[in-house]
């Protein structure tokens, strides 16, 4: 679990309790300050965050520094770790980088201009920035990876839609599929692709930003660990379609989707799932005192309406055997509200023009899609025994979430059980 993302939560459930001192009157600060000693000595990785450091004043949460983000990329040598002189030689620096759109050779799209480091037309960063000055969008958007479910950190992207560059090529038939890879040590075997429909290139879904040639993250120039000094952003998707050190993207009449994350049993068109986590759940509390729970939710295609938890003695627990506890008595947990201040930006506020947010810097929908929110749940008193937690969101269409989608490989979407004592 990313220590920054840890951090943040604790700090915006700590002051939500702290600010609901009258319901949960001066326990609250205690119980929640308990939760964060219990999050430190649990034995799951997943619950060990660092203990915030309460010292001084803090920004509002939200955003993760760009340091701060967790690596999950491939290859050996890891292509961040090169030396500055062989990222120059291979277009990993700004100064050499270079992006080639071709055709596909096995299953050619017919294009009226390819852009090719041989004839000279390959597109540098300096062209880039030029079609940044008319086209740049950014967005916010959690970086994910699908085989872990966990936030990698929560980002604001900024870059120029790919639609822009692919329409340089002058595209005129046979264009089904757009596929891409970057640097990857020169070694095929180490190539590591991802593919998208051209349609969903071309124009946008209702609401959703545009698939990025990505150059900046939280307004700093993208760094060599997250991909830069270009990658590939897609917003409504696991991490995985989001390539790092781009250099190649290729036009395609395949109508089929072929990234390499495929051949790994991964369901490569599964979207960002909405669904429930948590992050504190005391493992051990006294019996008639409040206790404070909370956690984060992550906002997928379908949208976030609420959080909801289920708090039942373990010997009369709902039994299920789907594992969605549909039946059972959920009650409702509290989203907390969109930020005033935005940490890892600068100035603590979101540009000018970022997508999804008003001319006052605000969000116009909370919580944002393909983006965390943050919930609490403050339960009241319980008698001494041994109870299960689990929790659960309930999608913007009133579905509840997650669906049966239980499949591993179709993206971490699962309803926590978690066990915990009162005495
Ligand atoms: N070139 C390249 N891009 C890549 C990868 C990779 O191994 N190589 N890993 C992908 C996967 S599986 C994920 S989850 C994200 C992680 O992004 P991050 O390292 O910026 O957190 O990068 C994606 N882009
Ligand atoms: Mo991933």
């Amino acid at each position: 679990m990313n220590n920054e993302f840890l951090r943040e939560h604790f700090e915006a459930t700590r002051r939500h309790f702290l600010k609901s001192g009258i319901v949960f009157s001066g326990v609250a600060a205690h119980a929640s300050h308990q939760a964060l000693s219990l999050a430190d000595n649990s034995p799951s990785e997943a619950k060990t965050p660092r203990r915030p450091d309460k010292a001084g004043a803090r920004t509002e949460p939200y955003f993760t520094p760009q340091t701060e983000f967790r690596d999950v990329s491939r290859g050996n040598p890891l292509p961040h770790t090169l030396s500055e002189e062989k990222k120059r030689q291979v277009g990993m620096t700004r100064e050499t980088w270079k992006l080639e759109v071709i055709a596909d050779v096995e299953h050619p799209a017919t294009i009226g201009s390819p852009m090719t480091a041989a004839n000279g037309t390959a597109l540098d960063f300096d062209e880039l920035m030029k079609l940044a000055e008319v086209h740049a969008v950014q967005f916010p958007k959690v970086m994910t990876c699908l085989n872990l479910g966990c936030p990698l950190g929560m980002g604001l992207w900024q870059g120029v839609p790919l639609r822009e560059v692919i329409w340089r090529t002058k595209p005129k038939a046979n264009l089904r599929r757009v596929f891409y890879f970057g640097y990857h040590n020169d070694d095929p075997k180490q190539i590591f692709r991802s593919s998208l429909p051209i349609g969903r290139v071309l124009e946008d879904p209702f609401e959703t930003p545009p698939i990025i040639l990505c150059y900046k993250l939280n307004g700093q120039w993208l760094d060599s660990e997250r991909g830069g000094p270009v990658r590939m952003v897609v917003p409504e998707a696991y991490g995985f379609k989001s390539i790092k050190w781009l250099t190649h993207v290729v036009l395609s009449n395949l109508p089929h989707a072929n990234d390499t994350y495929a051949e790994q049993n991964n369901d490569v068109d599964s979207p960002l799932k909405t669904f429930a986590a948590s992050l504190v759940v005391p493992k051990e509390s006294r019996s008639n005192m409040p206790i404070a729970f909370s956690g984060y939710a992550q906002v997928g295609v379908s949208g976030l309406s609420k959080i909801q938890v289920l708090i039942e003695p373990v010997s009369s627990m709902t039994k299920d055997e789907d594992g969605l506890f549909k039946s059972a008595l959920w009650m409702d947990a509290e989203l907390l509200g969109a930020p005033t201040k935005w940490n890892a930006l600068e100035g603590g506020a979101v540009p000018k023009d970022t997508f999804g947010f008003d001319a006052t810097g605000k969000p116009i929908r909370w919580p944002m899609r393909f983006c965390n929110a943050h919930w609490v749940y403050a339960q009241a008193g319980l008698p001494a025994g041994d109870y299960i937690f689990r929790c659960r969101s309930i999608d913007a269409n009133g579905v509840a979430q997650p669906m049966p989608r239980p499949f591993r490989k179709s993206g971490f979407a699962a309803i926590e059980s978690i066990e915990f004592k009162v005495s």
